[in-house]
């Protein structure tokens, strides 16, 4: 089986300046570069005949090229407590419309819909209730507010769980058109 997703990855120019806010909230787990992504559709455990029937459905979608821009700071709750600290993304109409084509090729391939909200992020770090407080970094991030990214790809990612933690990792890449 292998555990999909598909997301955009953050150029280097955006990774930085997320790296340099991975500070100041005491136990965060951190997420490492190679971790920094924004999750289109998560997928889940899938064997290896869907896998491929959802890369032939990715490679069919065609969606513009286009300009994002990472802004402000959120977080989302697990199990009643704050779980996870994340940059949010500025209100995108090309980035709304490439979600629901992905979305749409997901179905296409047999996958069941997502019907939850799409809120775009990008997950900075993992927090539970031993971490310290976070209402000092929610402060001071609140008004981050990235360089503009130009999104020309998304990616069919492959998560890995080992002692280290989650490996994500892009296996292919589907370019957007002009
Ligand atoms: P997160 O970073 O906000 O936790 C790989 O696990 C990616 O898929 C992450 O971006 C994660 O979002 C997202 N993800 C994991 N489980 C999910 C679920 N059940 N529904 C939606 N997104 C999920």
């Amino acid at each position: 089986m292998h555990r999909l997703f598909v997301a955009l990855r953050p150029p280097e120019a955006i990774r930085d300046p997320l790296i340099d806010t991975m500070e100041g909230v005491e136990g965060a787990r951190w997420q490492s570069d190679e971790q920094l992504h924004l999750t289109l559709r998560f997928v889940g455990e899938v064997d290896r005949a869907l896998a491929n029937d959802l890369a032939s459905a990715l490679e069919a979608v065609r969606a513009p090229r286009f300009a994002l821009q990472l802004r402000g700071v959120g977080t989302f709750e697990r199990k009643g407590r704050v779980g996870s600290l994340w940059a949010g993304v500025e209100d995108s109409e090309p980035l709304n419309i490439l979600q629901r084509r992905v979305e749409r090729a997901c179905r296409a391939a047999g996958l069941e819909p997502v019907t939850r909200k799409f809120v775009p992020h990008v997950t900075i770090a993992r927090v539970n209730s031993s971490t310290g407080p976070i209402s000092g970094w929610l402060a001071q991030h609140s008004r981050l507010a990235l360089p503009v990214w130009q999104v020309d790809a998304f990616h069919l990612y492959e998560s890995r769980l080992d002692a280290g933690g989650a490996h994500y990792e892009p296996v292919v890449a589907f370019p957007l058109t002009g």
